[in-house]
């Protein structure tokens, strides 16, 4: 059966990453129909509107989104993308590979955002001159989702359990309520668990990484954290994600559109082309996802690399050598 995939390159760099995604998926020998799709900033330039309403249907009705990155109008493009694809949950996997130079070469661990809630819920307000509010929305039902999929996960991948991040000594109603329906869930599924304030995690995942496997956090924690991560691995070009719906997914580097260096053709493309292989396993296609995640592994190790991982090579390069291992 024929795979139907939505590419959505976005803003930036995504422009430059995407295909290069694209290209290796194309490489395989499975059959794919690509339906290329269009969003962001240069879109709402054009049209007035980021998210053309195409877009977010082919996103809504293929089996998969392949996604670049989002620019100013991120609010406006990824967050409807995500309940486009009916997503819940952002595994986010922040992995040190080696040959690249990290700050923490122990890091492997993996975040599971909270996707559609939180303070990324839309609900704000200019009440006057001087006043914005926010309303941070958190559900016992979306959190138990999450905690659900997390069981999953950890038995999946045969961890002993998970850390929850939370903030719930301040934000006792809000994430008080993600911290008491994630437990319940764990408790009921008999799946461990350690809690871990969101700020001291901060600090103690950059003093010694080896201490967490998967970390469950609300949606900003989950923005912000995994981010931090990024620095410890070798930088932002090295995460990939995959926003996970019941039906259907859309697989997405963690960066943005890094508007310093788009166009010029040397974005590192490792998060997208793992991104893509996150979304070979989530289409069943798990030999080819492993050998994707090889072949990049192999170019981290001894192949050409982009300047933000301290070589010269073109997203080109890096993009060649990867098809030329699989
Ligand atoms: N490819 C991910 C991307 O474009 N990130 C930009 C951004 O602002 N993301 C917010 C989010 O992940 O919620």
């Amino acid at each position: 059966m024929t795979d139907e995939i939505t590419v959505i390159p976005g803003d930036g760099i995504g422009q430059e990453v995407t295909p290069a995604a694209v290209d290796v998926l194309e490489s395989l020998e499975i059959e794919f129909a690509f339906h290329e799709a269009d969003a962001g900033d240069h879109v709402k330039e054009e049209t007035g509107e980021a998210l053309p309403a195409e877009t977010y249907d082919l996103a809504a009705s293929t089996d998969a989104t392949l996604f670049g990155a989002a620019g100013e109008t991120a609010a406006d493009v990824i967050l409807p993308l995500r309940e486009a694809v009916g997503s819940f949950v952002n595994v986010r996997p922040a992995k040190a590979y080696p040959g690249v130079d990290a700050l923490r070469p122990d890091t492997d661990l993996v975040f599971l955002r909270e996707n559609t809630e939180g303070v990324y819920s839309g609900h704000e307000n200019r009440l006057s001159d001087d006043l914005s509010t926010l309303t941070r929305v958190v559900t016992s039902s979306a959190s138990e989702q999450l905690a659900e999929f997390a069981c999953e996960f950890v038995a999946d991948g045969g961890y002993d359990g998970f850390h929850v991040a939370h903030k719930a000594n301040v934000m006792r109603e809000t994430d008080g309520r993600f911290r008491d329906s994630v437990l319940a869930v764990a408790e009921e599924r008999g799946v461990e668990t350690e809690e871990v304030l969101m700020d001291a995690f901060a600090t103690h995942v950059c003093l010694d990484p080896t201490q967490f496997d998967v970390v469950v956090c609300p949606n900003l924690a989950g923005d912000v954290l995994s981010d931090l991560a990024a620095g410890l691995v070798g930088g932002l070009g090295m995460l990939p994600s995959a926003n996970i719906g019941p039906e259907r997914g859309l697989f997405e580097p963690v960066h943005g559109s890094a508007p310093d260096i788009a166009g010029e053709g040397i974005a590192n493309p490792a998060a997208t082309i793992i991104s893509a292989a996150m979304l070979l396993e989530y289409l069943g296609h798990d030999d080819d996802g492993q050998a994707v995640r090889s072949a990049v592994e192999g170019v981290l190790e001894d192949g050409p690399r982009t300047p933000d991982l301290g070589g010269d090579a073109s997203t080109d390069d890096v993009t060649d050598a990867v098809i030329d291992r699989l």
